[in-house]
């Protein structure tokens, strides 16, 4: 059957087109390569403590450390080559789920945003409406485990810092801090999933199609008639055609739409040459008359991050996370089963924070603060008591000015080509600064101790010698980065260049790093991508 709106891929920004598309009656398929993820959508994965009770890893927030520690990782895309949820929901399925309301900045023309994406608040309003922020996720609305907080505001309260709650106030961002906040409803992972995707399935002309790849859009030119995926029982070829005005949108994330386009001969030359060289996929790419050269999977940028180990007396670094799968603190446990309330009603962040640098070029750019008890990883010459350790992330956000580029190997494995952190020595010399202003009072916190980097380790060596790849926040976007032809991927209704029906709405498209950790950012940029859609002539 042919539809009037083929939505390829089930994260935050897929799913929110879909249901807006369905609600205004169109007749959408939503197609996911991955399973489910929660009980609500068929997932039947969770540890052995929540049988018997309809839970997933993917409905208890406390299980999210757990999501990098388990044997049987199946959530995660095993053609991309850094972390990227394979699963209804996408990255929202077995993120962190911290959620945060835009500020004004996330979608100012300044930053890349076409001025016709200027008056963004009525779409986070609608987003809010669909899906409110807690900060107190537990449903006996007390806060679990808070010592990484009160240690962490004592540092920052000495730093001139102003509590505040986060999202009530999204425009303050400058030497703010305050709980954490996250898409959490009842003690369970929330999200797009049980909110957007709730409604749209119920609705008669929303199709909804799991374990679905697909390779390429088939089409004619400009005209996009379809996609192929490799399942041979939705078409002949495993190819789903589009009524005769419909429209496809790719919302398979900053890695997996460029991967899409690259395969429908969309993009760089280089990239899709490594498209024509692969024995599998080159037969489906049109002849070389219609490749369309955009920069696809440029314009990359994802926060550096670089993580500080603590120590403090006063920390319980809750087994740094390390039993919650198999031997959860039983009171813990049983409590969360009893009512969701509790320490598992929460994901491991306690408290973020926001201050604003001047950098010597005279841009402004952000550092963002993320505090949780444990650590992924301790580098130090000191003795120190593991039961009392907790990290601060510290990343650059907003007013970065680095850039990388994502694209393909002859696998069609999806990959950074540039890592897209510090290729502007300013960036690093921000956050470097940043650092040092974050500790340059820790004497004031009594028994408060920075264990790594250790005090053999000076920040900006600390800084220098850190791995690459451990600089990777997972918040990539920009790869089909939204604005003028010549410059960009997708004009200001996202539909890609010189196609006349096809449209990218994820992650791909933000031209720039938004102020906080995105999914939230991605959902409402999703609600006015789509009503941009919807008023788009031509359509169905
Ligand atoms: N963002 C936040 O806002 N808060 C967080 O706490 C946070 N934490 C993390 C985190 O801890 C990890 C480990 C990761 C990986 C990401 C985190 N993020 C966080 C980032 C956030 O999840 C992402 O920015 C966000 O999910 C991106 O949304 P998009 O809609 O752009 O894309 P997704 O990757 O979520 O979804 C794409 C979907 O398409 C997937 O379900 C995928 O299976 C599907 N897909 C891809 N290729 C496909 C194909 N060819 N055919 C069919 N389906 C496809």
């Amino acid at each position: 059957t042919p539809y009037d709106y083929i939505v390829v891929g089930s994260g935050p920004g897929g799913l929110v087109t879909a249901d807006r598309l369905s609600e205004a009656g169109k007749k959408v398929l939503l197609l996911e390569r991955g399973g489910p993820s929660t009980w609500e959508t068929g997932g039947r994965y969770g540890p052995e403590w929540t049988n018997g009770k309809n839970l997933t890893k993917f409905d208890v927030p406390g299980l999210f450390e757990s999501m990098f520690s388990d044997g049987n990782p199946f959530w995660w895309c095993k053609d991309v080559n850094v972390f990227a949820g394979c699963l209804m929901g996408g990255g929202t399925s077995i993120n962190g789920a911290l959620y945060w309301i835009s500020p004004y900045s996330d979608f100012a023309p300044t930053t890349g945003w076409p001025v016709s994406w200027g008056n963004h608040a009525p779409y986070t309003a609608k987003m809010k409406a669909r899906l409110p922020s807690t900060d107190a996720p537990s449903t006996d609305g007390k806060r679990y485990l808070m010592q990484s907080f009160d240690v962490a505001a004592a540092l920052l309260k000495g730093q001139g810092y102003t509590q505040r709650t986060i999202n009530d106030e999204p425009d303050s961002k400058d030497h703010s801090y305050g709980y954490s906040a996250y898409n959490f409803q009842g003690g369970m992972r929330a999200g797009p999933v049980a909110t957007y995707f709730r409604t749209a399935k119920a609705r008669k002309n929303f199709t909804y199609k799991q374990y679905v790849y697909v390779q390429n859009v088939v089409r004619n030119g400009p005209a996009i008639t379809g996609v192929k995926t490799n399942d041979t029982s939705l078409g002949p070829n495993g190819i789903i055609p589009l009524t005769a005005k419909g429209r496809v949108v790719l919302s398979a994330g900053a890695f997996g739409s460029p991967r899409i386009l690259f395969r429908s001969g969309i993009g760089p030359t280089d990239m899709i040459n490594v498209v024509k060289n692969n024995a599998e996929a080159a037969p489906n790419l049109p002849p070389q008359a219609q490749w369309i050269n955009l920069p696809v999977g440029y314009n990359v940028s994802d926060n550096p991050s670089i993580n500080l180990v603590f120590t403090h007396p006063s920390i319980d670094a809750y087994d740094n996370w390390a039993p919650i799968w198999t031997n959860p603190r039983s009171a813990d446990a049983s409590q969360y089963l009893k009512n969701r309330s509790g320490v598992f009603a929460q994901g491991s962040p306690r408290l973020n924070f926001w201050r604003a640098y001047s950098g010597s070029d005279g841009k402004t750019r952000w550092m963002q603060g993320t505090v949780r008890p444990g650590a992924a990883s301790v580098t130090t010459s000191y003795p120190y008591n593991a039961s009392q350790i907790f990290t601060i992330t510290v990343y650059l956000s907003t007013g970065i000015t680095s850039r990388g580029r994502i694209g393909i190997d002859a696998a069609m494995t999806a990959r950074p080509l540039i890592g897209p952190w510090f290729t502007d020595p300013i960036d690093k010399a921000v956050l470097i600064q940043g650092i040092n202003d974050l500790i340059s009072n820790i004497k004031s916190v009594s028994g408060l101790t920075l264990i790594t980097p250790d005090n053999k380790t000076t920040i900006t060596n600390y800084v220098n010698n850190y791995d690459p790849g451990s600089l990777n926040s997972n918040h990539w976007v920009g790869s089909n980065t939204i604005g003028v032809a010549g410059k960009a991927v997708v004009d200001e209704n996202a539909k890609v260049f010189n196609t006349n029906n096809l449209f990218v709405v994820d992650a791909s498209i933000i031209p720039q790093m938004p102020m906080s950790n995105p999914h939230g950012m991605i959902m409402s940029m999703a609600e006015q991508a789509v009503t941009k859609i919807l008023a788009l002539s031509g359509g169905p």
